[in-house]
């Protein structure tokens, strides 16, 4: 009997045929639980500690069998029987522990850090309705809450509990962990989950995201990122923060204590690398805990100095956490007192050199800063990113510390993004250059069929199933048709106007216009979105409207719906990502040049056969560079340009939006068409905000975009040579896998012992 068989025997008492779905997900549950328990467990002095306030893991069932090398067991047994694996799957909630990139970005860290051998935890907040849940009403995004955690769940209640004291509270936390396996490897790691008893959901107003902010004891762990636009919020956000670094710090010492450290070598036990600031307040409470077992006060700082490595993920100074000095000596004034002792140590040390102050003229504290004068590492996350913040952003700090400023570009996990995602490519490369490449992420042996036919004819025949699969899934998720044979091309991550989808939609009432005026386009081509706008920002919540309402203008216009179909995807998340991006003809990666630090799907799309339109911007670059310039569309200003506009005050927006080919597009925004369908209000704020301000510059671009679009839709009517195209895209993804970013982390920040060295490039 088989183990799967054995399990549903136990469990059903009948044979795997006759159980349901969702019966099946809880056996396959408790197998992968049971055999994780019986994997070995690290031993090494050494163990890296990644905090970050997300983790964007998405469903785990198919991953992890993947990982542990039994999903052909499994998922052939099941085929036998009569099951599916996909079907399987849809019992499983996705936790909602992220938002965008950068929680993405922790999950595929993760991954890989266990794949290589690293024994290493990840350190974050169990979020019980975690990032709110999508809704689309009246053309408008609504915000619910997402209950994800259900009793069969991933979750494994810990014993573990710590103290952690407020100046108004003190609070008993509990602890969940999430096993991480690694691909091809044995030993484990865990994500590790904060969490209060207290919290229970039931002060959420029925059917919204409303609740009382300061109600603390029954609100700390509802929501990531709960509405910080008031005074309760922005205490809300501190309470968060510091639960979560003060109950890691406090198991990072326990952890070293067992293994034998004396505190005063605890920088050759652990090492904590810190995602963005949200995890920053660890620094002055690792002090703290230091100081309190009887170290001195700067004996602990330099403790702490070894140990801390900060990731900036930004240079938006909106997300570049300052905090009211005053809003600290509410919440943990003792965590206050130790960060103006970090301060004036640091004012000490560069007197008069104001840039670099923790503490500024305001009075708030500077997250990142005290993150950089007080951890051995800083880096972007991208070269072009890393390069600005060493030469503007943080130029300051370079002068005083440029050895810790160092590089290390981002990556995905091809065990997520290829193998789960798009099996039928993964085993087409498995067929043409062996499976070798699921071990080293080499994918260059591919290059030598960039000329062969038959195999640019199966890429071809991949995509288009791919294409098939993603209609099924909108149909049955959103009840929306599209055209398998058109051109998919696709825009997907939060709202943001840098990210510019308002310079999107322009293109799409461009092409509108086109096809009124009988341009019909060859090959029809629906463009896709995807994300979510964060609710307290009004201007991204009008750009969804606005694309939501143009979409049902498309529809309801017969001379132009069959040529061209704009879809929003609602609800926007790992899964959905799981099936937009196989199918995709066409990455859509448009910021405004220098805004965004790296990106991560711009990866993840080349590696499934999407030709890149993109501006030089974050990781781009790196992808421009490999793939030669015949193989990618760049247009826009270049991110050198757009920082000396900013410095200068060099944009005026009015000088674009009076162009001759631009102002029917913006003003068809107040149509009576639009006006009709949608929300007047949003739309005259809209229009106004990008004729008059357009701060991330969608104009200075536009006529750009627009002509390059079209030549990549012309191009894509010789199909041979895209899809040759999209072969030499794929071949030169390697060098985008996480694998080789985390080796890169280890080899110049963490120096942990490493199990595996299969990384090629
Ligand atoms: C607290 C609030 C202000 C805040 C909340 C979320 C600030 C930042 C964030 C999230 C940032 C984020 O996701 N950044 C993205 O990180 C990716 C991984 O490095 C990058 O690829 C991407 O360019 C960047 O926008």
């Amino acid at each position: 009997m088989s183990r799967l068989e054995n399990y549903v025997l136990k469990a059903y008492n009948k044979p795997i045929r006759e159980c349901s779905d969702a019966e099946l997900y809880r056996v396959l549950l408790d197998l992968v639980k049971d055999l994780g328990d019986g994997l070995p467990k690290h031993t090494t002095k050494k163990k890296l500690y990644y905090f970050s306030a997300e983790f964007l893991i998405g469903k785990l069932l198919s991953n992890n069998l993947l990982n542990l090398g039994i999903y052909d067991e499994v998922n052939n047994e099941l085929i036998a029987n009569g099951k599916s694996l996909l079907d399987i799957e849809e019992a499983e909630n996705e936790p909602s522990l992220g938002n965008g990139g950068l929680g993405r970005l922790a999950a595929c860290f993760m991954d890989s850090i266990t794949t290589l051998g690293i024994n290493g935890d990840g350190i974050g907040l169990n979020y019980h309705f975690g990032l709110f849940q999508q809704v689309f009403k009246h053309n408008n995004q609504l915000a619910v809450p997402d209950p994800w955690i259900t009793e069969e769940s991933w979750l494994n209640r810990n014993e573990r509990r710590y103290q952690v004291k407020f100046k108004d509270y003190t609070f008993t936390s509990t602890l969940y962990d999430i096993d991480v396996f690694g691909y091809h490897h044995d030993k484990r790691n865990r994500l590790r989950l904060f969490d209060l008893e207290s919290v229970t959901g039931d002060i959420i107003e029925e059917g919204t995201i409303h609740f009382d902010k300061s109600n603390i004891e029954e609100n700390l762990t509802l929501f990531l990122y709960p509405d910080d636009s008031d005074h309760a919020g922005n205490l809300l956000r501190i309470y968060q923060q510091y639960f979560m670094v003060s109950n890691g710090a406090q198991l990072i010492i326990d952890e070293a204590l067992d293994r034998g450290s004396n505190l005063r070598d605890l920088a050759d036990y652990a090492v904590i690398q810190i995602n963005d600031t949200h995890p920053a307040l660890v620094i002055p409470e690792m002090v703290r805990l230091l100081t309190e077992r009887g170290l001195s006060f700067d004996e602990s700082v330099e403790i702490v100095r070894n140990m801390t490595a900060f990731t900036n993920h930004t240079i938006l100074s909106e997300a570049l956490e300052k905090w009211p000095m005053s809003d600290l000596d509410e919440v943990i004034p003792e965590i206050a007192k130790i960060i103006r002792r970090l301060d004036e140590k640091m004012k000490a040390e560069f007197p008069g050199n104001h840039a670099v102050a923790i503490i500024d003229g305001h009075g708030r504290a500077h997250m990142a800063h005290m993150a950089i004068h007080y951890g051995f590492s800083i880096n972007g996350v991208a070269r072009l990113h890393s390069d600005i913040l060493k030469d503007t952003e943080l130029r300051h700090f370079y002068d005083i510390y440029p050895d810790k400023f160092n590089n290390k570009t981002n990556g995905i996990t091809f065990r997520r993004w290829i193998m789960d995602a798009n099996p039928e490519l993964a085993d087409t490369l498995d067929s043409l250059i062996s499976p070798e490449w699921r071990d080293t992420a080499d994918l260059k042996p591919l290059l030598e069929y960039k000329d062969d036919k038959a195999v640019i004819t199966k890429l071809r025949a991949v995509k288009f199933n791919n294409k098939l699969r993603l209609k099924k899934h909108l149909k049955t998720s959103q009840g929306v048709d599209i055209n398998e044979h058109s051109i998919i091309d696709i825009q997907i991550k939060r709202i943001h106007e840098y990210k510019r989808q308002q310079m999107l939609a322009l293109y799409i009432i461009h092409k509108y216009f086109d096809i009124k005026n009988g341009n019909v386009p060859k090959t029809p081509i629906t463009i896709l979105f995807g994300g979510k706008a964060a609710n307290a920002y009004t201007i991204a919540r009008d750009i969804i409207h606005m694309i939501l309402t143009l979409s049902q203008i498309i529809d309801n216009d017969p001379e132009v719906s069959p040529h061209l179909k704009v879809v929003f995807v609602e609800n926007y998340n790992v899964t959905h990502a799981q099936y937009l991006i196989p199918a995709a003809d066409i990455s859509e990666q448009i910021s405004l040049a220098s805004k965004e630090a790296s990106g991560t799907g711009n990866m993840k799309f080349m590696l499934n056969g999407a030709l890149t339109l993109c501006t030089m911007d974050g990781a781009n670059v790196e992808i421009a560079e490999r793939v030669g310039q015949e193989n990618i569309y760049t247009f826009g200003r270049d991110s050198q340009d757009i920082v000396n506009l900013y410095a200068t005050n060099g944009y005026n927006a009015p000088d674009y939006y009076y162009r001759d080919r631009i102002k029917p597009l913006v003003d068809f925004i107040l149509s009576p068409g639009m006006l009709y369908l949608g929300d007047e209000e949003r739309l005259r704020r809209l229009h106004h905000d990008i004729s008059t301000k357009d701060y991330f510059m969608a104009l200075i671009d536009l006529e750009e975009f627009i002509d390059v679009k079209e030549k990549m839709y012309a191009d894509y009517e010789d199909h041979d040579n895209w899809s040759r195209r999209t072969l030499i895209n794929i071949a030169n993804a390697g060098y985008f896998s996480s694998d080789r970013t985390i080796n890169d982390y280890n080899r110049d920040i963490w120096h942990l012992e490493q199990e595996h060295q299969d990384i090629k490039e």
